[in-house]
């Protein structure tokens, strides 16, 4: 395969409602969309990038401009493309793995479109239907939260994330497992927000018998996480931590955590993300599929490599409603608590041009030269 050029896009999705963390609230989404163009037909690619470098030191802009001056120019140079070859291709830039994935990712979704394949079948999943959970975020009230979660619960989701922080925590937590019941799947992500003075207040959450607490330190502290892990009775999930296959057999290792949450933007592609499943696998460890907002191209993806033996928890891959009143794909639904994986060639969805070009924000095709 050929790589003749490359658009970049950004779309501007608004979000139904306000998605706050405890780094920060965002209202729209926005999006860094990757379509290669090779001389077997076009692909599309994804970054997960937010607009500020928040829960990541990746960035939209900082992304594009990664791409344009340093991954792109060493596609293009690289006489004949294979998608298995891009991250050795691209292997001596350091760092900025979500820009390097949606590229990969775009390259994959062409060469897999023109050989006929699913992203499901070439990263080794099966099945039709995928089992989604839903990511809440930190409301005003209490009492708002409730009204959030009794509403997806009513749509059918079967797990529920709670979004958590220093002082969002203990109360909301143990009203929503209340409300949801004792056998309901229920769990809380602090995405960084507690130190290692936190522990006794951390281990207050174990009254709730959650299914998981994900990344309550700083991405850097395996070892706080590992002291953390021997200290409550809940398991420990990682997600800003683990950054590639080596750092979450690392840090299953050092015991830092039992559960890992894989986002392939964050481990550098779709590749990468299927090692981090295998080393986990290796060891015993259940995985499953974080979110980032994706648009429907993401999400795409996501289904197919959720459907791997390996995530035996349900993933951050809720239906397009819960996001965006319009995406640039068709949507996805939740039908009896499940969505349906597509297996059509490559993503196995359509951009809608269209809705694409109402949405883009800014614009560019580099070419090779
Ligand atoms: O920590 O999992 C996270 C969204 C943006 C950045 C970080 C996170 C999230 C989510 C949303 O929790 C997951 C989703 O896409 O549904
Ligand atoms: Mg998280």
């Amino acid at each position: 395969m050929k790589l003749e050029a490359v658009e970049l896009r950004t779309v501007a999705l608004p979000l139904v409602r306000p998605f706050r963390t405890s780094f920060g609230t965002d209202y729209v989404r926005e999006a860094l969309l990757v379509r290669a163009r090779t001389d077997g037909g076009d692909g599309w690619g994804e970054c997960v990038a937010s607009t500020e470098p928040l829960y990541s030191s990746e960035f939209v802009a900082a992304a594009w401009l990664v791409l344009v001056d340093f991954l792109l120019p060493r596609l293009f140079a690289a006489p004949s493309l294979a998608a298995a070859d891009v991250p050795s291709l691209l292997g001596d830039v350091s760092g900025h793995r979500m820009a390097k994935a949606a590229l990969e990712m775009a390259v994959l979704d062409a060469e897999l479109r023109a050989g006929g394949v699913s992203f499901q079948s070439y990263l080794g999943g099966s099945g039709d239907r995928v089992t989604p959970g839903v990511s809440v975020g930190i409301t005003p009230t209490v009492g708002e939260l409730l009204e959030v979660v009794s509403g997806y619960l009513d749509e059918g989701y079967r797990r529920v994330k709670l979004k958590i922080e220093p002082g969002f925590d203990y109360e909301p937590v143990s009203a929503v497992r209340e409300l949801v019941g004792d056998d309901y799947m229920l769990q809380v992500d602090a995405n960084t927000a507690y130190t290692r003075a936190d522990f006794d207040h951390l281990a207050r959450l174990d009254d709730a018998h959650l299914l998981l607490l994900e990344q309550p330190l700083g991405e850097e502290d395996i070892l706080g996480h590992a002291q953390l892990a021997k200290h409550i009775s809940t398991p420990v999930c990682l997600d800003e931590s683990i950054l590639s296959a080596q750092l979450a057999s690392d840090a299953v290792e050092l015991g830092a955590c039992s559960i890992v949450n894989i986002k392939p933007g964050r481990v550098g592609g779709y590749i990468e993300a299927v090692r981090v499943h295998d080393v986990c696998a290796e060891a015993g460890v259940p995985v499953w599929c974080g979110g980032m907002l994706e648009t429907g191209i993401g999400r795409a993806a996501n289904l197919a490599l959720a459907t791997l033996p390996g995530f035996r928890l349900p993933g951050d891959i809720s239906a397009t409603k819960r996001y965006f009143a319009e995406d640039i794909t068709d949507d996805f639904e939740l039908v009896d608590g499940s969505i349906g994986v597509p297996h059509g060639p490559g993503l196995g969805v359509d951009v809608d041009i269209a809705r694409l070009e109402r949405f883009t924000q800014r614009r560019e095709l580099v070419t090779r030269r």
